[in-house]
């Protein structure tokens, strides 16, 4: 098990000649504070060099620079469209600020493929980063959040319903809690058929007070099965720190009573966050059992909607009106956005030369436009009618009484 002191420690086992000279390297750096603005290079300067993050291609690098950027202007777009478009009926818990630990989660997945070989997300009420991390069509994912019969879901499932099992993304969840059962019995199932398959289930910080938090938990060690918990530590459920509900500050101390290997990461660092789930995805691929990851990360807006945000500018600051007990100080959100994950993952990938600032900038141009165009388009679609609403609801023709067959 390790905590958050020596979550950052190396983790090579394939040490060569290289990686003695980069690590001598690193101490010098760390030594004369030459790499230390971000958090990614802090992780460096500590001697993390990523292992798993050596079997990144440049392309899967920019790639997973793509999605944190996907994420975010989906965010900033949906935001702008609650602020200013009296027409829009779509919502979101949003996700900016979280991007790295969704991308990281799944850059480290098998999302592509016939669905009895796809690793399988378990999402929560925040779902749009983890179901675009996964490889969602985003404009139907937008249709659907504004309740378009053309949308990912035939429009009446909207934010906390939008699934795609073609991806693995088994969807979102409005309760919380209950989802990560269910995800330990895909895990059950996965092990049972003997596939190599791995359920993962994301969850906030609010879910340790749940019994599902620890049903889940502990089964899936019991069993041993292919479950990574991803718990995103943005440290507010709802309105409250998430020490009114939690006695621990490392919540992993919680899942590591239950003989479960644990990591904590720094959320915001994409790197850090792929290197522990690909430690986690090989260990239940192999049969090693179930990992729980904490992120430490924060989201930039309130718990629900656009209250506090302005129209083109990202974040939401001030006090929720809707929250009786909100405190989240403004000095705390701006600094936590000074260490962005978009802006670390564009500098690590800057720093190790995969790309140079101007090339940057370009993607995230080409971003904006993929994400204005998918705006465009769900927004042109025809709505839901309230016919609608009972299809699929019932089953159709003749049904088999399986159940005594
Ligand atoms: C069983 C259940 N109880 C209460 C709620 C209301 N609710 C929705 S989100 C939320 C807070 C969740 O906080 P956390 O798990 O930390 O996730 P975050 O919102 O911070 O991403 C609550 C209490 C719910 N959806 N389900």
């Amino acid at each position: 098990m390790t905590n958050e002191d020596n979550a950052h420690t190396l983790r090579c086992d394939d040490e060569g000649p290289r990686s003695e000279s980069r690590r001598g390297f690193l101490k010098l750096a760390a030594l004369t504070g030459a790499v230390v603005s971000t958090t990614g290079s802090r992780a460096l300067a500590n001697g993390d060099i990523g292992f798993f993050a050596k079997d990144l291609s440049d392309e899967k690098l920019i790639n997973m620079y793509r999605t944190i950027l996907r994420i975010r202007w989906h965010e900033r777009t949906q935001a702008d469209q609650m602020l200013t478009n009296p027409d829009y009926r779509g919502y979101n818990h949003f996700y900016a600020g979280q991007e790295a630990v969704a991308t990281g989660v799944c850059a480290a997945l098998r999302n592509d493929g016939p669905f009895d070989q796809i690793d399988l997300v378990y999402s929560t009420h925040r779902p749009s980063g983890h179901a675009i991390a996964k490889g969602v069509d985003i404009p139907k994912m937008v249709a659907e959040m504004d309740f378009r019969a053309t949308g990912m879901n035939g429009g009446y499932g909207a934010e906390m319903h939008i699934s795609d099992p073609s991806v693995g993304f088994i969807g979102a969840d409005g309760m919380v809690g209950p989802g990560h059962v269910t995800a330990a019995g895909s895990a059950f199932a996965f092990r049972a058929r003997g596939s190599d398959q791995v359920s993962v289930a994301f969850a906030g910080d609010g879910t340790y007070a749940t019994p599902q938090f620890h049903s889940a938990l502990n089964n899936a060690k019991l069993l041993d099965l292919p479950f990574i918990y991803v718990l995103e530590n943005n440290l507010y459920h709802q309105f409250a720190h998430y020490s009114y509900s939690c006695p621990h500050k490392n919540i992993a101390d919680a899942a590591a009573a239950y003989g479960i290997a644990t990591e904590v990461v720094d959320g915001q660092d994409v790197i850090q966050v792929y290197n522990a789930a690909k430690e986690a995805v090989n260990r239940a691929r192999s049969g090693g059992g179930p990992t729980f990851i904490e992120a430490k990360t924060y989201r930039y807006y309130n718990h629900w909607g656009a209250p506090g945000a302005k129209a083109g500018e990202l974040g939401a600051f001030g006090y929720d009106p809707l929250a009786i007990t909100s405190f989240r100080p403004e000095r705390e959100v701006r600094a936590w956005m000074q260490r962005d994950p978009v802006d670390i993952s564009r500098k690590i990938l800057v720093d190790w030369g995969v790309i140079d600032d101007a090339r940057a900038a370009e993607i995230e141009e080409e971003v904006k436009a993929e994400i204005a165009s998918a705006f465009e388009w769900a927004l042109s679609q025809p709505l839901c009618t309230p016919e609608d609403g009972l299809r699929h609801v019932f089953a159709e023709g003749t049904v088999p009484a399986r159940q005594f067959g």
